[in-house]
């Protein structure tokens, strides 16, 4: 399978804002900072396994969301980005767990074999476990230049947007939907503030958390956040309709085969389009008080119900 899903893919560009600029330099950062922050070290197949996925590409949406709600609120990029590589470590975690034989069974990720394919399951299942726990030290050894407390409340967030709260409680819903044709709108919500909106949440507020933003303004991030949450898995859930593996990077049309009940398969493509689009207006409309510096986060909302992978 070829790798297309790149840095030279064009987002369209927002106002004056240049968005495809922005979203090229902080890639930059982010694949810069994983390299460092995971050397290559004995035992050797763990942390190749580790890097195999980690250093793959993707969009690292979830680190740049945490950069830029840094910023918005007066911190710097440097003090946000051990968390926002420790929020790239969690979801590439999840996406090889999700990938394995007893979870979703996807022979391609990010445009190359999945991790379990090349490594092995066993292997697989150890390299998310050593990627989901360096996460955590790697929040708690290297962030610099936050206090204590704003670091102790990140840490926290995390935890609770992998857990029962988070990651794995929406996957276990997921798993028990499978192949029930009557999951509800309420159901089909749950899984996926939990398994999408939940990481996406605290990838926005625990930028703002190391700054030390007011409540106020978490709170609106945290609206703003859930907001692009569910519009981007419903566009995920386009895409695997509309979209083709070479664009995507991983298998394509799943959700149909299995006969998962989607939100295409509830409103159908063109409804669903809308209340993706109505969930981007609105969550821009979240950021209302923040002034000039909100561009970027309007921008890559934007970008989110544009994407084409
Ligand atoms: C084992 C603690 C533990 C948790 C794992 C497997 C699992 C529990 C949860 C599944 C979570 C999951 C894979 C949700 C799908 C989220 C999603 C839409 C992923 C695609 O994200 P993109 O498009 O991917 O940002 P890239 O490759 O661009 O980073």
């Amino acid at each position: 399978m070829v790798q297309t899903n790149s840095l030279n893919s064009s987002p369209p560009s927002t106002g004056q804002f240049d968005l495809e600029a922005y979203l090229a330099t902080q890639r930059q950062r982010v694949e810069a900072a994983l390299d460092r922050a995971l050397a290559l070290r004995y035992p050797e197949t763990l942390y190749e396994a580790m890097r195999y996925s980690l250093l793959a590409g993707g969009k690292r949406l979830r680190p740049i969301l945490c950069l830029a709600s840094c910023e918005l609120v007066g911190g710097s990029g440097e003090m946000a980005m051990p968390t926002a590589c420790a929020l790239e470590m969690i979801h590439t975690m999840s996406l090889i767990h999700d990938d394995l034989p007893a979870m979703d069974n996807d022979d391609y990720r990010r445009g190359r074999l999945t991790n379990h394919k090349v490594y092995g399951d066993d292997v697989a299942i150890l390299a998310g476990d050593a990627l989901l726990s360096y996460a955590f030290e790697h929040v708690a050894t290297y962030t610099q230049g936050a206090p204590p407390e704003q670091v102790l409340k990140v840490v926290a967030g995390l935890g609770k947007a992998v857990g029962g709260e988070g990651l794995v409680g929406g996957q276990i819903v997921d798993l028990a939907s499978e192949g029930k044709p009557d999951v509800t709108l309420e159901t089909l919500n749950y899984i996926h503030n939990h398994k999408t909106a939940a990481l996406l949440e605290i990838s926005v507020t625990s930028g703002a958390m190391l700054a030390g933003a007011s409540d106020g303004k978490l709170e609106n991030l945290r609206q703003y956040a859930q907001r692009i949450g569910l519009a981007f898995q419903i566009v995920d859930d386009i895409l695997d309709i509309t979209s083709t593996p070479e664009t995507l990077g991983k298998s394509v049309g799943k959700d149909v085969a299995a006969q998962k009940v989607t939100y295409p398969s509830l409103w159908g493509l063109e409804e669903s389009r809308r209340q993706a689009e109505q969930l981007i207006e609105a969550a821009k409309e979240s950021l209302a008080e923040f002034g000039d510096l909100r561009q970027p986060l309007v921008a890559i909302a934007d970008y989110i119900v544009a994407r084409t992978y």
